[in-house]
């Protein structure tokens, strides 16, 4: 029972061109270090080459948080109960929200997405599997606050952000994210968010630099992206996907190193990259005990209850919408 949907939210000139992908590719290229923020990552062969990249044997994320949601169902109905309105910033996965959704027996299904086909045909697939369940997509922008349909209005909210997608953003973006999806959900309202853990640097960088190549293609799909949509002519073999540890900033870095001083065009600017110099594309912050806590509390959210896969990979947490009690 599909009941609500949107409008487009892509922002494109008279050309069909995004112009927020063409403003930040632009600005991202002129600045030193050069950086092109993440989300670019996401058209739709990148969606694919992600999606590939969740079955990769070296990257854990995902097997160890559905792990997580299918062996704890019972602690799960425990602590959240029935009856919520489950919003999820994301489209949801075919796995991960199903094993969730059985779990409580929630009132309600509300997934909110930028990206409208996506959001829709994962909102399509998850009514039919749920049949009983009123499901209402919302076509927005979780990263500002985001009015929930009105039928969902006098129910209590669980807000769902599995992945660990929030590890992608630096420290000031998560906390106001966190905060936006308190404004979203509303005082009293329970948040289940994935968050990866600190752990061997090698098990680390090999989850974002494997063996088939997989994540060095979804690199490198960005550029092939800019040379697509920008008319671009960025030399591709010139460059290769790099992973990194920052200890400084507990993180995976994904680059995109020039292996030779190249020079080209982006929408008939011109750019130059020396030998060794890189695009910064990604970031995916780690956690320990601790840092997710102090995060989650900046952001207006007090953790209760925290759950680890059998190899302690991944942690799942459920935080409350409350003030906390402290002194003084
Ligand atoms: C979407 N996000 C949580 C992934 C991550 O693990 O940071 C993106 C990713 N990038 C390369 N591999 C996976």
């Amino acid at each position: 029972m599909i009941t609500n949907s949107g409008l487009a939210l892509v922002n494109r000139d008279d050309d069909g061109v995004n112009q927020d992908f063409r403003n930040d590719v632009l600005a991202g290229l002129s600045q030193t270090p050069k950086a092109i923020p993440a989300r670019w990552l996401y058209d739709d062969a990148g969606s694919r080459l992600f999606e590939e990249i969740t079955q990769i044997p070296e990257y854990y994320p995902t097997r160890a948080e559905t792990q997580i949601l299918r062996d704890r169902s019972s602690e799960f109905s425990e602590r959240i109960g029935a009856g919520r309105a489950v919003v999820e910033f994301g489209s949801g996965s075919s796995v991960k929200t199903p094993l969730l959704l059985s779990a409580i027996e929630p009132a309600a299904y509300v997934p909110l997405d930028i990206s409208g086909d996506f959001l829709r045909a994962s909102a399509a697939a998850l009514s039919d599997k749920f049949p009983g369940l009123p499901v209402c997509p919302v076509e927005a922008d979780f990263m500002r606050q985001v009015a929930l349909p009105k039928t969902v209005e006098n129910l209590p909210k669980l807000g769902f952000f599995p992945g660990s997608t929030i590890g992608n953003m630096v420290a000031r973006t998560s906390v106001d994210l966190l905060r936006t999806m308190r404004e979203t959900l509303g005082e009293g309202s329970q948040l289940l968010i994935g968050m990866d853990l600190i752990k061997d640097t090698d098990v680390l960088v090999a989850a974002y630099d494997d063996a088939s190549g997989v994540t060095a293609e979804f690199n490198l799909n960005l550029a092939r992206r800019i040379n697509r949509e920008l008319g671009g002519d960025i030399p591709i073999d010139a460059l290769k996907h790099i992973a990194r540890w920052s200890d400084e900033f507990a993180r995976i870095e994904m680059h995109l190193e020039a292996l030779e001083d190249i020079t080209f065009q982006v929408a008939g600017l011109s750019y130059s990259m020396q030998q060794g110099e890189t695009i910064h594309t990604e970031n995916s912050h780690k956690f320990d005990r601790r840092s997710s806590q102090t995060l989650l509390l900046a952001g207006g959210w007090t953790p209760v209850s925290r759950w680890l896969d059998d190899e302690e990979r991944f942690s799942l947490i459920l935080a409350e919408a409350t003030v906390p009690r402290s002194a003084p």
